[in-house]
């Protein structure tokens, strides 16, 4: 399957509801204050922000209502309008060629879907390059054996402390056989929720410190991970992340399950964190580098 197709049937639940939605506003219809009216409100309700929302209206409104088709058009021109907001977010954190070593801290609330997408990265670097895994969620024995089921699954090392033993300091010892044993990835999975009352963030940012004590920012990611049906509400969370740690890429799960897809654009045009990659379902294969031309075209059902 093709990248395009991946993104086209994966986004289906976000481009049927944008797309029927659209198509009944607009067919044998033209682009009038009723018809931009409607558009709004469906935009709207798929998540899309309000200042996102009034980019992509006044644009829509430039439609030529001579147009023959003008649902195509209008379909047409909000993809254009997406994809330059989404563009400049484009990354490939693991192509940069620069840098020979990198350390992943994965980071986000409980179920957003780090451990998942540590697999799931872990599997699509494969087994020309030496990985190591470091389970830091401490407090809870199931996620430990989760994370050790992908590590088997892809044959890569783990490395994981005692139950309760403080992540920041599971961190350090992982840091430590990641540059003694030369490895060429260590990526670091944490709790998305405490069994105590310290601060979550707290905690990260002490353990992300003790990380980069030892070894240059360069090659440090800190990947916030966002599950996608929670809509606009991601918003909140990059924020409430974004304040205290220097969060150097963003990735959307569970794209595939939700019509509220459409987020995705909202913290593309309010943050400038780079989308590293998307979440499209559960097997290691599903998921995708972030491409600002797919995506864009992927949920207003348009072709490649
Ligand atoms: N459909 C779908 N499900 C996903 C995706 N990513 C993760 N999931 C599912 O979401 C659930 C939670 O994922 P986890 O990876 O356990 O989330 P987590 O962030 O590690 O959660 P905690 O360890 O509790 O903080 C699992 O059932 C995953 O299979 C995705 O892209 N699509
Ligand atoms: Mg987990």
């Amino acid at each position: 399957m093709s990248l395009f197709s991946k993104f086209k049937n994966k986004l289906n639940k976000t481009s049927n509801y944008l797309s029927s939605n659209i198509l009944n506003s607009f067919q044998n219809k033209k682009v009038d204050n009723q018809t931009l009216e409607e558009l709004e409100s469906i935009l709207i309700s798929a998540d899309i922000s309000l200042d996102v929302v009034e980019k992509l209206i006044s644009s829509v409104r430039k439609v030529k209502t001579l147009d023959q088709d003008v649902t195509t058009a209008v379909l047409e021109t909000l993809a254009k309008e997406i994809e330059i907001i989404l563009q400049p977010r484009e990354r490939k954190i693991l192509e940069e060629k620069d840098q020979k070593q990198k350390i992943l801290i994965f980071i986000g609330v409980n179920g957003s879907g780090k451990t998942t997408t540590i697999g799931k990265i872990a599997n699509q670097i494969g087994n020309e390059k030496k990985i190591l895994i470091a389970g830091c969620d401490t407090f809870r024995a199931a996620a430990i054996d989760q994370l050790k089921d992908w590590v088997e699954n892809n044959k890569n090392d783990f490395f994981s402390g005692r139950a309760n033993q403080d992540p920041a300091s599971v961190a350090f010892q992982a840091t430590e056989k990641f540059n003694k044993e030369n490895y060429d990835y260590l990526i670091i999975d944490t709790a998305g929720r405490l069994s105590n009352n310290t601060n979550l963030v707290n905690q990260l940012v002490k353990l992300k410190n003790v990380v980069s004590k030892t070894n240059n920012d360069t090659m440090i990611e800190t990947i916030l991970v966002l599950d996608g049906t929670n809509g606009s509400n991601m918003i909140k969370q990059v924020e409430i992340f974004g304040k205290e740690l220097d969060v150097s890429s963003i990735i959307i799960t569970k794209l595939d399950g939700t019509a509220k897809g459409g987020a995705l654009i909202s913290i593309a045009n309010k943050y400038e964190i780079p989308i590293s990659y998307v979440g499209l379902g559960e097997k290691p294969e599903d998921l995708s580098v972030f491409s600002a031309k797919n995506f864009a075209r992927s949920i207003l059902n348009l072709e490649e």
